[in-house]
């Protein structure tokens, strides 16, 4: 199996402690075979792996296409999203746990003359984990932010993750309107745990309800559905629909549902490709992304992600343990002693680019808390 046998009674008991638990997964010490090297605030990025993209949601000439478009490129970061680890550590893995205040900055060059993308992430809660992220493109006049935290449970042998928090793509168009969407995230469901080897198969639904009235309904299906594939989905995009709104929180049995009044209905998988109805092929993501640059370790902030857990990731990737843990301790026993600093010196930690905005349920559409960007102004 993929659980070495030194590790195997610490991994039975991960695996108990997860099943007997929901909640915050991110306390429980796992064994180092399932640790990843990096931290959940880099995982925003996977929404600017394709930046070509992105940028042509900008260049759609009608709202029916913009939509359509949001929907091909929020369907291709999919892959990135939540097949990555798998690709490149063997099995989805335990990210690291961001220290509040944690940061992460990356940018993507211009290359094809679509503008040049930037990312900026702070963590803006600890227990529970919360990331809050922004990617621009500033010369298509494109914006997405969101935040992120997950609630987690198990079930009949796999953990079920239910993401909490929504994206928010707005777009400023030439004429000075702005159009926006709304995009919530699917269910996941990890399997493979008893054999130390998870992945994530997507499940439920998601959907993406823009200003303009267009939404777009995508279903997550695995082995046995639509394709019988594996990472198969189903996107169907709705016209405007008289009286109907669609919200961050809209129950999935309130969505657009018979797909006799979609528009476009477009199938396949999202780790391959798919296709209209029409048999028009809509998205591939068989190509390579393009992975977001980062400043050099030695220019970073003390708190920037991969200078924070420069030792830890180090310690991970070589397989000397000690190192990890030792590194690990220091850091989140200084997060502990800041804390306490704060509550003492009544001086609570101040986010650096993002304003926390409680819930407000007689705003449209009624949100959970927000995380709205500040830019960089508290930096100086
Ligand atoms: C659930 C998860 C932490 C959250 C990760 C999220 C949902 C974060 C936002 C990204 O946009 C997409 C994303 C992808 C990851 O697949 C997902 C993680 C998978 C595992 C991890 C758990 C907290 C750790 C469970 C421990 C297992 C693997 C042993």
């Amino acid at each position: 199996g993929a659980v070495p046998s030194s590790q195997r009674s610490s991994w039975t008991q991960f695996v108990k402690a997860i099943a007997s638990f929901s909640g915050d997964l991110s306390n429980l010490t796992a064994p180092p075979f399932i640790l990843s090297p990096v931290s959940l605030t880099e995982y925003p990025s996977y929404w600017g792996e394709r930046p070509a993209l992105f940028a042509a949601i900008a260049d759609g000439p009608t709202e029916e296409e913009r939509q359509l478009r949001v929907t091909r490129w929020f369907i291709s970061t999919l892959k990135g999203q939540y097949t990555t680890r798998n690709d490149q550590l063997g099995s989805e893995k335990k990210p690291l746990n961001p220290t509040l205040g944690e940061l992460f900055y990356g940018h993507w060059p211009d290359v094809h003359g679509s503008g040049e993308q930037s990312l900026v992430v702070e963590q803006v809660s600890h227990h529970p984990p919360i990331t809050a992220y922004f990617i621009e493109n500033k010369s298509k006049g494109l914006v997405l932010q969101g935040h992120n935290a997950q609630k987690t449970s198990f079930s009949a042998g796999a953990i079920i993750v239910k993401q909490i928090g929504h994206a928010i793509l707005t777009l400023d168009l030439p004429s000075g309107a702005q159009e926006t969407y709304l995009i919530t995230l699917p269910r996941l469901r990890i399997d493979g745990i008893w054999y130390g080897s998870p992945y994530i198969e997507l499940s439920d639904s998601s959907h993406i309800a823009s200003s303009t009235g267009f939404v777009s309904v995508i279903e997550y299906k695995g082995k046995g559905y639509f394709s019988g594939k594996s990472h198969s989905f189903k996107a169907s995009v709705y016209p405007p629909l008289p009286g109907f709104v669609a919200t961050a929180k809209a129950d999935p049995e309130n969505l657009p549902q018979p797909s006799t009044t979609a528009k476009y209905v477009a199938e396949g998988t999202w780790v391959g490709t798919s296709k209209l109805k029409t048999g028009v092929p809509f998205t591939d993501v068989t190509g390579p992304r393009v992975e977001v640059q980062v400043a050099d370790i030695e220019t970073q902030d003390e708190y920037e992600s991969r200078r924070l857990w420069r030792e830890v990731a180090r310690g991970i990737r070589t397989g000397d343990f000690e190192l990890a843990s030792r590194e690990k301790s220091k850091i989140e026993n200084a997060e502990r002693q800041k804390r306490k600093d704060e509550l003492a010196a009544n001086s609570p930690w101040k986010l650096k680019h993002f304003e926390h905005i409680d819930s407000d349920p007689e705003c449209l559409p009624p949100t959970e808390d927000a995380y709205v960007y500040t830019g960089f102004l508290a930096k100086q």
